[in-house]
């Protein structure tokens, strides 16, 4: 990656925290990860941020303004050297809407422990866990 493609290489997704309880979004597709839950997000375009990259893709699949950009976790490396990462958003308006998901539901901590995520996003539960349980 040149410094010129700023961070098209991340995968960015957002983690909402909202009265003890954490929204996941759950995927239509691909087939392999359709029916599981994930830290709704996408990718960066050339040069934006991760926080720009945020506020873009949660208010086109949740309908929502998000702010801020605080990362959780480590950084998962995915197929074609690009690299997904979780922040923590701040939730300034808006109802959060399925609008590219199958459904949206928020999980306490328990519920996290028993609902399916996708296989990438389970490297980030000891952090969402521990959020949840603050
Ligand atoms: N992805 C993931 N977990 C997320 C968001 C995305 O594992 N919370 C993965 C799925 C795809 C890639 O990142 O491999 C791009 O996501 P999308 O298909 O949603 O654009």
């Amino acid at each position: 990656m040149s410094a010129t493609t700023g961070r098209s290489d991340e995968v960015v997704a957002g983690a909402i925290f909202r009265d003890g309880r954490l929204l996941l979004a759950q995927r239509v597709g691909p087939p392999e990860l359709a029916g599981l839950w994930e830290l709704p997000g996408g990718k960066a375009e050339p040069g934006e941020s991760a926080e720009a990259a945020l506020r873009r893709e949660l208010r086109e699949e949740l309908g929502v303004e998000v702010a801020g950009a605080q990362r959780v976790g480590a950084g998962v490396p995915l197929a074609g050297g690009r690299v997904l990462r979780a922040y923590r958003v701040e939730l300034v308006s808006g109802e959060p809407r399925p609008l590219e998901h199958a459904a949206l539901c928020w999980v306490d901590a328990d519920e996290l422990e028993r609902i399916d995520l996708v296989p990438n996003d389970r490297v980030w539960l000891p952090e969402l866990r521990a959020r949840l349980r603050d």
